[in-house]
């Protein structure tokens, strides 16, 4: 190994140590999934109950029979569908950054439903009277961050990669023991918390549901259906709406288990630093060099 080449692997290895110390979560937010519904104009037009051992992006059809499939953000590994149960985890996530340019990492899989804004038959659109909503195991939900169920509003942009432009989100916050309602705004930069509620004690299990009730309008409510060893304790408005198709005329349904990553600590700053002081060192060995053969 030349002197160059060992300097090379040792900008390499520190590069690599550092961005590992910046994406590695302190923990995960994990919980259980029993099923994902969307009904459309008082119809069933979506159901998965998890109970093919198939994860996402697998999915079951459409309720009129026509295939159907999820994106997914990160990855659901095998074994993570199972006897009616869905295992989402942060862990599994992909890194992202929220409304606010907040680094986290997110599991998410998105039903994938017809975007075309002129189109006002097929999709979630806003002339659509519909609700998506999942059961969830609050028993087992634990970790920093949320689960949520959400519908985004996503463009193409200049890469012809979908970008979100916004999130309605009801979501459960394990740490707080709470149901509360998000909009994630990514053109205008904002998140707003725009209600919340408790999870009451001695709660198995909620089913978190977004629902646009009127259509013609922007408007999402949410509800958020506590459960008792599985009795009802009945369904729970979140205070407020959240508004949808603010930037586009089509939403999808999603879930997602995100939580958002710590600051870097001041000594990955520090082997950053020593990456960069590397590169610099490298870069002015090369102009060196480079001058040096011009010379010739
Ligand atoms: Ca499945
Ligand atoms: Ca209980």
């Amino acid at each position: 190994m030349t002197g160059r080449s060992v300097a090379r692997t040792l900008l390499a290895t520190t590069l690599v140590a550092a961005s590992f110390t910046v994406a590695a979560p302190a923990s995960a937010i994990t919980t259980t999934l029993y099923d994902f519904i969307v009904t459309k104009n008082g119809a069933p037009f979506f159901l998965d109950s998890f109970v093919d051992g198939l994860a996402p992006p697998s999915a079951p059809d459409f309720a009129n029979a026509t295939a159907a499939s999820y994106r997914v953000g990160g990855t659901f590994p095998a074994g993570s569908e199972s006897a009616g149960q869905l295992t989402v985890s942060s862990l599994n996530g992909l890194v992202t950054t929220n409304a606010l340019g907040e680094r986290g990492l997110a599991q998410r899989a998105t039903l994938i439903t017809n975007n075309d804004p002129t189109n006002t038959v097929n999709g979630l659109k806003p002339n659509h009277i519909f609700t998506v909503s999942a059961l969830v195991d609050v028993a087992s939900a634990t970790g920093p961050g949320s689960f949520g169920v959400r519908l985004s509003d996503r463009q193409a942009n200049p890469l012809g990669v979908w970008s979100v432009s916004s999130f309605a989100a009801v979501e459960l916050v394990p740490s707080t023991q709470v149901v509360r309602l998000r909009v994630q705004d990514f053109i205008d930069s904002r998140i707003d918390n725009l209600s919340s509620i408790a999870v009451p004690a001695g709660v198995d299990q909620v089913r978190l549901a977004l629902s646009h009730p009127t259509g013609g309008n922007a408007q999402v409510f949410a509800t958020a259906e506590f459960f008792d060893d599985g009795e009802s304790l009945g369904v729970f408005n979140l205070p407020g709406s959240a508004s949808i198709f603010t930037h586009f005329g089509f939403t999808r349904a999603e879930f997602a288990a995100g939580e958002t990553l710590p600051i870097p600590e001041p000594e990955t700053y520090a082997m950053m630093l020593v990456g960069l002081g590397l590169i610099g060192w490298q870069l002015r060995r090369k102009a060196r060099s480079a001058r040096a053969r011009s010379l010739v």
